[in-house]
């Protein structure tokens, strides 16, 4: 009878390590470092989600202004990770209110 039980066991552990490969794939992490966003362009999924890692030892702050999608962190501490999710297919400069040469560019597909 007990190896009816470690083979249920393997199946459910196997299914837990599937699942977390398919949303670690719908997760993007992009750091800011130097002054700079690493990398400065990338292409995500309709519906992922950007991370955004402030590694930097000063304050940043993420703002899109598009016709289509505005968003606004506020002040990012070094350390602090934001999660922005974008609404729509297309092409979306990411800048920083406070390094005006940071540049991001997001293409949703
Ligand atoms: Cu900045």
């Amino acid at each position: 009878m007990s190896g009816h039980y470690t083979v249920a066991f393997t199946a459910t552990a196997v299914t837990v390590l599937v699942c977390a490969a398919a949303l670690a794939d719908d997760v993007n992490t992009i750091v800011q470092n130097g002054r700079a966003f690493r990398p400065t362009e990338i292409t995500i999924n309709h519906g992922a989600t950007l991370n955004f890692n402030n590694q930097d030892e000063f304050i940043h702050q993420i703002y899109v202004d598009t016709p289509g999608f505005n968003y606004d962190s506020a002040e990012q501490n070094p350390g602090q990770v934001f999660h922005i999710a974008f609404p729509s297919a297309g092409t979306f400069p990411v800048k920083c209110h406070i390094h005006p040469k940071m540049l991001l560019t997001v293409h949703v597909k």
